[in-house]
């Protein structure tokens, strides 16, 4: 296979990202015109759909032999491969999208050899552009400014999740072992020590997987737990996650080395020390409640 110029391929990914980000700004989106999927808290919109045939049309176009993953077009068994693979969520975060909650973004990553090579994270409602490319870093640029992540250029070390602000998702399950896992671990994040808790600073869910990366990526979120989400949920912040020193493993406990399509993931950001910790002690919280998803 020829070279891969991941650097032209960034560059075309973030044009597109700024397209998209405009489609999303002119929709007028409501909970009336919304479809549901799986159940009435996954919401779908036309402009979910409209942004991913834009988004394939534009990046199949310039690279035809490349494959594509995308959110709306996914069908069950379709499967990652070596082969290098666009993936692509057009809107993350499409309740907040719904709610005009202002953190939503489309996330547009590259797979080759199934591991993240480049990512681009757009939210138009804030103008925030997150990139990374493999091997050269990733970054921030808002309000003309690009800046490289993490923000702080010696981030402190990781202590335990006692100094931690955590990130996790409530997902769109709310029966069943999955829900009680996720519910019986926010209530151990949050509990005080004495009752046998980790008193984390606090839990975020801000609705929106690849920005919870970002934000961990960047160092302004110690950890992002969550079960649930997929490929394209994951792959383009996963990219920018590593660049910026972070590390991301499985959200169930034992792996280190999770695989982009295994549901559940745990991200810690950049720190001189501590990260194995951090993973360790989470781990710990969550016990033998393991959550369960088709892949
Ligand atoms: C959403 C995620 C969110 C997760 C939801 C869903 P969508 O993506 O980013 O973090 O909790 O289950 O997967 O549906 O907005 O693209």
């Amino acid at each position: 296979m020829a070279e891969i110029n991941l650097q032209e391929i960034h560059d075309l990914l973030i044009s597109v990202a700024h397209e998209a980000g405009r489609m999303m700004m002119a929709a007028t989106p409501s909970y009336l015109s919304s479809g549901t999927k799986k159940n009435s808290a996954d919401l779908v919109t036309e402009t979910d759909q409209a942004v991913e045939k834009l988004v394939s049309t534009r990046l199949l176009s310039a690279y035809p032999t490349f494959k594509f993953i995308g959110e709306e077009t996914y069908y069950q068994g379709q499967k990652l491969t070596e082969e290098p693979t666009f993936i692509v969520d057009p809107i993350d975060g499409t309740t907040n999208f719904v709610h005009t909650y202002p953190a939503f973004c489309i996330s547009l990553g590259l797979a080759v050899n199934k591991s993240a090579a480049v990512g681009v994270i757009y939210n138009p409602f804030l103008d925030e552009l997150y990139t990374g490319i493999k091997g050269k870093g990733s970054f921030v640029t808002r309000n003309g400014t690009k800046l490289r992540l993490p923000l702080k250029q010696e981030p402190e070390p990781l202590k335990d999740l006692s100094t931690c602000l955590v990130g996790t998702e409530w997902g769109s399950d709310r029966s069943g072992n999955n829900f009680a896992v996720k519910t019986k671990v926010f209530s151990k994040l949050a509990a005080s020590k004495d009752d046998g808790g980790a008193m984390v600073h606090s839990i975020r869910s801000g609705g929106s997987a690849a920005l919870n990366l970002v934000l961990v990526a960047a160092g302004q979120q110690d950890v992002f737990w969550e079960g649930g989400c997929w490929a394209w949920d994951v792959c383009a912040g996963w990219c920018i996650l590593v660049e910026a020193g972070g590390i991301m493993v499985d959200g169930n406990p034992g792996d280190w080395q999770p695989t982009m399509e295994g549901r559940t993931y745990l991200a810690v950001r950049g720190a001189p020390s501590g990260q194995r910790d951090i993973v360790e002690e989470m781990w710990k919280v969550i016990g033998d409640g393991k959550m369960i998803y088709e892949s």
